[in-house]
């Protein structure tokens, strides 16, 4: 559907003259477009989203959850010694006319700004070790600033995001229901997943035991939610913040895992170039604790590397789930896609299984 965005925009208090939007085709959920104002001869840009509200549904509570943790980094990023550059060390949000965090339209569309971050580069894929390192250690150093916020302050947006027990009921009944008559085409991934699904009760029993701490977490540390100097390309900020909630470090750490080592971007069909990069493993890995360090127990610790394995099995699960569906969650770009997804997540998870000795020795010599 076609919005009026620059309409839409007039609600905001937002300096200056409007110039131009254009939409911005990454994220599979959220409608991102980037806006350019004029504010006495100097340009300024924005980022304009419209929050998926069949995925976020409680729009309220997630701008709750990122005023509250905007505010409690606000104090961290400017008294950070180590920071490369404070003033883009976090994401800064527009407010409405009526000084609200995001605009309602009347066909009920959520709609929110935040300051454009001048000057950085993202990456879709960790192309180098440096890349992985310094986006890793923004991700530990997101979790540094939030480990003493309480985590009961914050709204668990959607419940059961991460819970790895809850996504295997969906995908059982998915392929019970067969509504659009997928499963014959997906029977081995089935039985992939169905054949994983012991590891279910390692974050069952962590959890159940308190064994380890329920955190304020990001839970889509994906390398190009970070922003670095387009420079230097130090690490600069973490974005992405929809579905910062409750949840565990075996998501952050295990989400890096799936996202960083891969040696091709999710999308890509061909299985066979599919492969977990030990060395970026071990850059992610040294970048993340060096932050992480400070705050992590040694049980979660000890678990980073199941987290890397559960997070990529949950992924492949969700995207098997929406094949199975009919694709009615993440965009698409032809019919295959969720399954060619799917495949390309357990074609990592058997590269993981592969390495996954020599990637807890990297982890317990750090
Ligand atoms: C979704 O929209 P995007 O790309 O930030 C999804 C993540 C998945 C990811 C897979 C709310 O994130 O959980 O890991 O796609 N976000 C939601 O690429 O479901
Ligand atoms: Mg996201």
């Amino acid at each position: 559907m076609e919005h009026n965005t620059k309409k839409i925009l007039e609600n905001f208090r937002i300096p200056g003259k409007f110039i131009s939007v254009e939409v911005n085709k990454t994220g599979l959920i959220n409608d991102t477009y980037i806006a350019v104002f004029d504010d006495n001869n100097q340009q300024t840009g924005f980022v304009l989203q419209r929050i998926n509200t069949l995925v976020f549904n409680k729009p309220v509570e997630v701008m709750a959850n990122i005023d509250l943790i905007l505010a409690h980094q606000a104090k961290k990023v400017m008294l950070d010694p180590d920071h490369p550059d404070p003033k883009r060390g976090l994401l800064k949000l527009v407010y409405t006319n009526d000084e609200r965090s995001f605009y309602q339209d009347e066909d009920d569309n959520c709609w929110r700004v935040y300051y454009y971050i001048e000057n950085t580069v993202d990456f879709d894929m960790a192309e180098t070790e440096a890349q992985a390192y310094e986006a890793a250690k923004m991700f530990g150093r997101f979790g540094n600033y939030l480990s003493d916020l309480d985590v009961k302050q914050m709204h668990a947006t959607i419940p059961d995001f991460h819970n790895i027990v809850k996504r295997y009921e969906a995908l059982e009944l998915s392929s019970k229901k067969d509504e659009v008559n997928r499963k014959d085409k997906c029977l081995k991934e089935i039985d992939f997943a169905l054949d994983r699904k012991y590891l279910c009760n390692i974050i069952t029993n962590l959890l159940k035991d308190s064994k380890i701490p329920v955190r304020v977490t990001h839970n889509d540390t994906k390398i190009n939610n970070v922003l670095m100097d387009h420079e230097t390309l130090k690490g600069l900020c973490v974005i992405d913040l929809d579905t910062v909630m409750p949840g565990t470090v075996l998501s952050d750490f295990g989400d890096m895992v799936r996202t960083f080592t891969n040696s091709v971007n999710e999308d890509v069909p061909d299985v066979s170039k599919v492969k977990m990069r030990l060395n970026i493993f071990r850059a992610m890995a040294e970048g993340y604790l060096s932050e992480a360090n400070d705050f992590l127990t040694p049980v979660e610790k000890s678990n980073l590397v199941y987290g890397g394995k559960l997070i990529t099995l949950m992924q492949g699960i969700r995207n098997l789930t929406d094949y199975l569906k009919g694709d009615v969650y993440y965009k698409i770009d032809y019919p295959e896609h969720n399954l060619d997804r799917t495949r390309n997540q357990f074609a990592l998870i058997r590269s993981i299984e592969k390495q996954e000795k020599k990637m807890e020795e990297i982890i317990e010599n750090l």
